[in-house]
């Protein structure tokens, strides 16, 4: 579908917003700061984002709570408080609702209402937006706030429509939650989504099959209330707390003390402690503890072999226990897992691990699915499967833009970004913690904050200078792109079937999606690009009209 019409008849904004997540949300709040108008479309019945979508059991975010929060409203940080170390799903959700109302927002939210279409307009210098509805609106700016991991995928199974039981996908699950007592349930997937849920199905259904293609390294979460003392304080330091953060790699707090040196420059027995600490305060710290863990490979081992270890002594059964154990890539390279009791529930009667890398899920049938070795008869199916990451939710969207180029074509081998904001061709189009920029690789809360306030900035420049258009030059995203790989190719994760590199879905163009160098360098490089007058960026004509 292409959009035909002009935008004589259409509504107009300064700003289309694609999503209604924590990115899209404070997107609208700054804007509207500005004096832009601004509005979201959101296919959601409800704001939330991935935390409206993904309601399966045992939902809990790997960011501790204090931090995947948002900083830029101190009354908003001061009245909200956490009640977990690792907020549920619920809980965030409920966070994302009231920041919706305490600003404001819903008025110029647009739920139930996918974009379908974005065409740029070369004369007009505007995007011409179709949503699934049929609506057309025309905007300066197109914003996407779409999300990196908001395209669910099933794999592409035979059987999908014969199965006669219930499917569910954790990205896409049912509001009213699903209750598993008594059932035979097939979990397809041993990623975070299948590692977070299993225990809590397990604790339910009768029986529990667990299709793992590939085993995960995952440490425990250790979660809890938040002790008031820990909330206090945070009253009182939080953007302290914020600016060490920032000063990370991945903008974690728990990276703010690594040592001063490899891994392997400590004896054998300190490590062990060391990562037993680590292990003991549990989430990311573990890994966090040696600056090379994810850089060099015999460092890497020694995390990994510890883990390893963690596992064989937790699962009764040697056979499992091995079958669980991650052995052919470097931990922490596939995102590591946070999880409440996954291992543990392999003890339990009731939960049997198939090995769906010897023996790969054939196809389902009428009552179950279908290995090569046998059959499962199952009431529900979960497919814990993942997502197309990254791209899957823009190359949803028919986005077009100098001359008809669609992105989808520009990005058949791989995104093209500068910085993660901006592609070449695609003028006021911009892309909230897209491919090339720290995303994924970074506490998102944080990230998102500093792109969005980035381009509220950019857009507020452009119209108090009277300029029309900015988007990427060809040449700073080449350069922007060949880093990014570089930068990737200096560490062990393009090791690792992931789906930071695409691999987890078929055809997928093989390359490292974020970007790698770290969020103080990362943020230093947008704030310098800014400062010299958006270095990089091609600032076009005057303004036919201005925004706003
Ligand atoms: P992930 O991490 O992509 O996990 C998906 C899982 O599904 C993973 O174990 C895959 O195995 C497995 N998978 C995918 N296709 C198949 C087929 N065909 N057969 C068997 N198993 C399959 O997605 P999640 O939702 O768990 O987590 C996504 C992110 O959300 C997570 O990293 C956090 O950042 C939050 P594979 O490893 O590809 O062999």
């Amino acid at each position: 579908m292409t959009f035909m019409t002009t935008a004589k008849s259409m509504a107009t904004l300064d700003a289309a917003i694609v999503g209604a997540g924590f990115a899209g949300l404070y997107m609208l709040h700054r804007l509207r700061e500005l004096g832009f108008s601004a509005r979201i479309y959101e296919a959601g019945s409800g704001v939330g984002g991935t935390w409206y979508w993904n309601r399966y059991p045992g939902a809990r975010c790997d960011v501790e709570s204090l931090e995947y929060s948002y900083t830029f409203s101190e009354e908003l940080r001061k009245e909200w408080q956490w009640t977990e170390r690792y907020a549920a799903q619920p809980e965030i959700l409920r966070y994302l609702n009231h920041v919706a109302d305490r600003f404001d927002l819903r008025r110029d939210i647009q739920f139930d209402t996918k974009i379908a279409v974005a065409v740029f307009n070369e004369s007009e210098k505007q995007w011409l937006i179709e949503t699934d509805g049929g609506d057309r609106v025309a905007a300066t700016f197109c914003i996407m706030a779409t999300g990196c991991l908001s395209a669910a995928r099933v794999p592409d199974f035979e059987g999908l429509e014969i199965f006669q039981g219930k499917q569910y996908h954790t990205g896409h699950w049912p509001h009213e939650g699903v209750d598993f007592t008594g059932q035979r349930v097939a979990v397809i997937g041993t990623g975070s989504s299948g590692i977070q849920s299993i225990p809590v199905i397990a604790g339910q259904a009768s029986q529990v099959y667990v299709f793992q293609r590939t085993p995960n390294f995952s440490v425990p979460a250790h979660n809890g209330p938040i002790a008031e003392d820990v909330k206090q304080d945070w009253q009182e330091n939080g953007p302290k707390y914020r600016a060490i953060a920032e000063s990370t790699p991945f903008g974690l707090l728990v990276q703010s003390k690594p040592a001063a040196h490899s891994a392997l420059e400590v004896a054998a027995a300190e490590r062990e402690r060391v990562y037993e600490q680590g292990w003991q305060a549990g989430g990311f710290g573990m890994i966090a503890a040696f600056p090379d863990i994810v850089i060099n490979r015999e460092s890497n081992d020694t995390a990994a072999e510890f883990v390893r270890n963690k596992i064989r002594g937790i699962v009764r059964n040697p056979a499992v226990a091995e079958m669980l154990t991650p052995k052919d890539y470097p931990i922490a390279t596939k995102r590591l897992c946070i999880d409440t009791g996954y291992f543990e529930t392999y003890n339990r009667d009731n939960v049997t691990l198939i090995d769906a890398r010897a023996t790969p899920v054939e196809a389902l049938t009428r009552t179950g699915l279908r290995t090569r070795d046998r059959e499962f008869e199952v009431d529900s199916i979960v497919f814990a499967t993942g997502f197309d990451a990254m791209t899957g939710a823009l190359n949803g969207i028919e986005i077009r833009g100098r001359h008809g180029e669609a992105l989808k074509e520009k990005w058949a081998a791989g995104p093209r970004t500068y910085l993660g904001l901006m592609a070449a061709g695609f003028p006021n189009l911009f892309t909230i913690t897209g491919p090339g920029s720290p995303s994924v690789l970074s506490n998102m809360a944080l990230s998102i904050e500093q792109h969005v306030e980035w381009i509220a900035d950019c857009v507020a420049h452009l119209r108090d200078h009277g300029i029309a258009t900015i988007e990427a030059s060809a040449g700073a995203e080449n350069e922007w792109l060949n880093h990014v790989n570089e930068t990737a190719h200096q560490t062990l994760f393009p090791l690792a079937n992931s789906w930071y590199m695409g691999a987890n879905i078929p055809g997928k163009p093989r390359v490292f999606l974020p970007y790698i160098g770290g969020v103080p360098a990362y943020r230093q490089k947008c704030d310098e690009v800014a400062a010299r007058g958006y270095e990089g960026f091609v600032l076009g004509e005057r303004a036919a009209r201005s925004p706003a």
